[in-house]
């Protein structure tokens, strides 16, 4: 009865209608072994052992962290604009933020993914989803900004998304909000049997990286909530989580957990390559943005693309099929060998494994259990490899170390607990602060995970660090997990709410990081690579000024005859080729943000003057002894005026 009741508290707690006073947390310090500052501790000048790249969530960006110190290097802006480094703002960026709907500024980003080769992280790219407006973006890990932005037609809630197959085949993108499709104006009512989902296949150009929407697979109008590819004997299926199998439209928090189990839907990619390759497949009009950055142009193009491929999982045999899970499960997750399949059923208390070997005989036997939309239901006990009992509650999502065992987030009781694949017993537990969403081993899903250490990503702080008002931060705590007791070493706040992240062993990425780009290979359109080259030129109300900088000053530095109503682009060039000599660009009432230019880059910025006078532009990178005297001024005159367009630098 004390267990109901507890039970029940901790469900109350978890749906926010039960006061959390969780109280503050020092219990914990008893758990920290002495040595664990030296364990987080590098060396001033020392580089860390792993990347961590950690969503931002809400910030729509992704952030660049060492571990173990968990120092932050970098923020990149992914989905959101960002005046640092004028992503968003300047216009060779902004075409990157092109969808549909318009120019979008903002998302909501949960899963970062890095690109394996053989089933191992190669480090060339990482892959990002936008939940809100559905779209996949692809980082390139030598210069760590974004490269392309795909936007996903027909998914709403893009959040089952971006996980990579073991050769990067595809990137997977999954709806969580099943809608009409295509879309149209019809009552909502009508949802149960009309709407639908649908999971979406993009190939990943080995060469180059490119991505291509290859196909989409219709699905029964349920909610696709996370996935993860077969790896090694599973290579080939993708698995996704369902909930609100029961489609509701309303009351969800009710009326999508009716069904004692929902699905993980197991799709088998390689037939669906066969089905497109035998025409099974409808084309249907879409319309969605294709975003591509050029390190040659150093700019930005979109293009509108206009149908997609679509299969039917209905109608299609073999597929698709449904392995009925416990109870409204939110992460799958498949262990190094791919022959486990673990649902983690977020209402439940057990974890349920799934074998992939007793999957396939079931499906070689035909051995099912009904059938949903004519996908078939595969029998729970047929293909159970075996359950982690009573490990915790609220399971969300879970790693593998590379060691045999598995290491799950436990949402409502606040804990990450170890287990042992095969025997699927319990090793043990830490406390977390509090309320963990992911967690992440570098490589954790791959063939090959380092299991040294793990970050568990935590949704609520209180009281673990100095308070910042009502809003505070969020945070993930680094485990060393090389014994057979995890060992809590350190928390560090984060940036936004990272939901998940990816970690790669330095050494892979660091290496091939770029330092400058050669201003000799500038093809931008506005570039110019010598002082002789520098001007201004009128083109009706538009005044382009082509600019170089270097240390320490910009050519020119003088400019007259700039009118009111005139849109004036500033283009400038970055002449310097030294590693780590930026430059910047701002100018008084700008209403975007500073320019931040890498050596041998051109950006451009767009000012509109609105005031009469004399107005300076300054270097924002503190960049030389001399940067104070990096500096300049533009004359405005009122418009109509016929003061010529003039430029120099020292006359
Ligand atoms: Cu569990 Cu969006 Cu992966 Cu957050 S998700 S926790
Ligand atoms: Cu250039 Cu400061």
């Amino acid at each position: 009865m004390k267990k109901t009741v507890n039970i029940l508290v901790t469900l109350l707690v978890a749906l926010g209608l039960f006061s959390c006073n969780q109280g503050k947390s020092d219990g914990d310090k008893g758990a920290l072994s002495s040595n664990a500052a030296e364990k987080v501790y590098v060396a001033p000048g020392q580089h860390d052992e792993f990347y961590a790249f950690l969503s931002g969530g809400f910030s729509g960006q992704l952030s660049v962290y060492g571990l173990p110190s968990g120092r932050l290097f970098k923020v990149i802006d992914v989905f959101s604009q960002d005046p640092q480094e004028s992503y968003g703002y300047s216009e060779e960026t902004r075409p990157m933020l092109n969808t549909s709907f318009g120019f979008i500024p903002w998302d909501d980003s949960h899963h970062p993914d890095i690109s394996q080769t053989k089933g191992v992280l190669d480090g060339r790219w990482i892959f990002i989803n936008a939940n809100n407006t559905p779209r996949i973006a692809r980082i390139d890990l030598t210069t760590f900004e974004t490269a392309e932005i795909l936007e996903i037609p027909n998914s709403a809630g893009n959040h089952s998304s971006p996980f990579v197959t073991e050769n990067t085949e595809y990137v997977v993108a999954g709806t969580r909000f099943s809608v009409p499709i295509p879309q149209r104006d019809m009552p909502i009512k009508e949802y149960k049997g009309k709407f639908k989902g649908a999971l979406s296949f993009i190939s990943v150009d080995p060469e180059n990286g490119g991505m291509e929407l290859a196909f989409q697979i219709l699905m029964p109008g349920f909610d696709y909530d996370l996935s993860h590819p077969g790896r090694d004997k599973s290579h080939g299926w993708f698995f996704f989580t369902t909930y609100n199998t029961e489609e509701a439209n309303s009351l969800l928090e009710v009326n999508a957990s009716q069904n004692d189990k929902d699905f993980i839907a197991a799709v088998n990619w390689k037939k669906a390559e066969e089905y497109i390759k035998a025409g099974k497949f409808k084309t249907m009009p879409a319309n969605y943005a294709h975003n591509v950055w050029s390190d040659e142009t150093h700019s930005a193009t979109s293009t509108m693309l206009k149908e997609v491929k679509v299969l039917d999982a209905s109608e299609l045999p073999g597929l698709v099929y449904f392995l009925p899970t416990p109870k409204s499960p939110h992460g799958v997750d498949v262990d190094p060998s791919g022959e486990y399949i673990v649902g983690n059923g977020k209402l439940s208390a057990n974890l349920t494994v799934f074998s992939f070997t007793k999957m396939m005989d079931a499906i070689k036997n035909k051995k099912f259990d009904g059938e949903a939309y004519g996908i078939p239901i595969l029998k729970f006990e047929d293909i159970l490899a075996g359950t982690v009992k009573q490990a915790g509650l609220g399971p969300l999502h879970t790693e593998f170390d590379g060691e045999g065992n598995g290491y799950t987030s436990f949402f409502i009781s606040s804990e990450i607990v170890k287990w042992k694949l095969g025997t699927w017993e319990v090793l043990d537990r830490k406390p977390v602060y509090y309320s963990p969403g992911h967690v992440m081993i570098p490589g954790g899903n791959s063939r090959n995970p380092y299991g040294k250490y793990l970050l568990s990503l935590n949704k609520i702080t209180k009281d673990r660090f100095l308070p910042t008002g009502p809003e505070v931060t969020q945070s993930c705590q680094l485990f060393d997990i090389s014994g057979d007791k995890m060992e809590l070493l350190l928390d560090f706040p984060t940036i936004g709410e990272p939901h998940y992240a990816a970690g790669i062993p330095a050494d892979i990425i660091a290496k091939n990081s770029r330092k400058i780009w050669k201003l000799s290979e500038n093809k931008h359109k506005y570039a110019i690579k010598t002082t002789q080259e520098a001007r201004v030129e009128r083109d009706g109300n538009e005044v382009h000024v082509y600019m170089s900088m270097i240390r320490s000053h910009f050519t020119p530095d003088n400019i007259e005859g700039v009118k009111i109503g005139d849109k004036v682009y500033f283009h400038v060039t970055n002449f310097e080729q030294d590693f780590d000599v930026p430059h910047g660009f701002a100018i008084i009432g700008g209403h975007n943000t500073e320019l931040l230019i890498m050596p041998g880059e051109t950006e451009t910025l767009l000012w509109e003057p609105t005031k009469v006078g004399v107005w300076p532009f300054y270097c924002t990178d503190f960049c030389s002894a001399l940067h104070q005297e990096m500096s300049g001024y533009v004359r405005v005159s009122p418009a109509g005026s016929n003061t010529e367009l003039t430029s120099s630098l020292g006359e």
